[in-house]
């Protein structure tokens, strides 16, 4: 069977520049602009206030009917959501994702993972937190529970290890990055946590961010 090729036939170099519907706050969004940073790819940033009900729109919702940001708009129309499928669309055949099988499908179990297990306590808390004003004694104890949980695991994989997968940054850092570093926003203390800690500054220097602790 001939090897599949990736390559869309659009190219995310040309002239006309892709769109990213998002917000500066959301990590969601911000794993879409540092992966496309990190790659040099062009874009046009759209800011979307989904507080003001940006992502509700009539116009919006035919990018996205789910009605939430990032979107990603190609230069011929073509919307994608989801951030990690957005993430892993623009990283297509670039560094980003390790060239080995098995490699790759560790860095996609951690991608889904953030989805199911890390941000919705994380980033669901500091929503609650940074967006709603909420203390963090309001936050609910259950998801309190899943989101230490999350970082244990995390702090755990880390102790010996320099990146989430392999040796070299990859999507499955970026994606976690996002809300990680943003932990305490959330209520989380990340103190007792030096790996994770270790992780973050190293991740945020291999994309060129500054430093949030
Ligand atoms: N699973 C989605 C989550 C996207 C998401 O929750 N977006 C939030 C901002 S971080 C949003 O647009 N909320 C507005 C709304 O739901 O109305 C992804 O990874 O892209």
């Amino acid at each position: 069977m001939p090897a599949r090729r990736r390559n869309d036939g659009l190219n995310m170099k040309g002239v006309n520049a892709m769109r990213i519907y998002g917000d500066t706050q959301s990590g969601n969004c911000l794993k879409v602009k540092w992966t496309a940073d990190h790659l040099g790819l062009p874009y046009e940033w759209h800011d979307v206030d989904i507080m003001a009900g940006e992502s509700r729109t009539e116009a919006f919702l035919k990018r996205n009917p789910f009605g939430q940001v990032p979107v990603l708009e190609l230069d011929d129309g073509r919307t994608l959501a989801q951030s990690n499928a957005i993430i892993g669309f623009l990283a297509r055949d670039s560094e980003l994702i390790p060239a080995d099988a098995y490699s790759e499908a560790r860095m996609r179990a951690w991608l889904f993972w953030e989805q199911y297990s890390h941000e919705p306590y994380i980033a669901v808390c500091r929503f609650h937190m940074v967006y709603l004003g909420k203390p963090a004694s309001e936050r609910e104890g259950w998801r309190v529970e899943r989101g230490e949980a999350a970082l244990d695991v995390m702090e755990a994989h880390l102790k010996d290890r320099d990146w989430l997968v392999g040796d070299a940054l990859t999507l499955a850092d970026i994606s976690l990055l996002a809300y990680t570093r943003l932990a305490h926003e959330g209520g989380f203390d990340l103190a007792a946590r030096p790996a994770l800690r270790r992780w973050i500054a190293a991740a945020e220097r291999a994309l060129g961010l500054a430093a949030v602790h």
